[in-house]
């Protein structure tokens, strides 16, 4: 099994609200086994199986951020 881990900075999250508002969204992205989100260096980071970029990307944007 290939595990991918994948990076991303997000601007404009900023309490745990955020977090979770990201969290929820990329979670539902198929292959994602685990999210994490640090608000002090903006970075979400994605750990899955065959996990889409474009999929993350288009999931952080649906939760009203952008990644870089
Ligand atoms: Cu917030």
């Amino acid at each position: 099994m290939s595990v991918q881990e994948l990076s991303y900075t997000v601007a404009g999250m900023s309490c745990g609200h955020c977090k979770t508002a990201v969290t929820e969204e990329v979670e539902q992205v198929a292959g994602v086994a685990a999210v994490e989100v640090d608000l002090d260096s903006k970075q979400v980071v994605v750990r899955g199986d065959v996990v889409s970029d474009d999929a993350v990307r288009a999931a952080i944007r649906e939760a009203g951020y952008e990644a870089a």
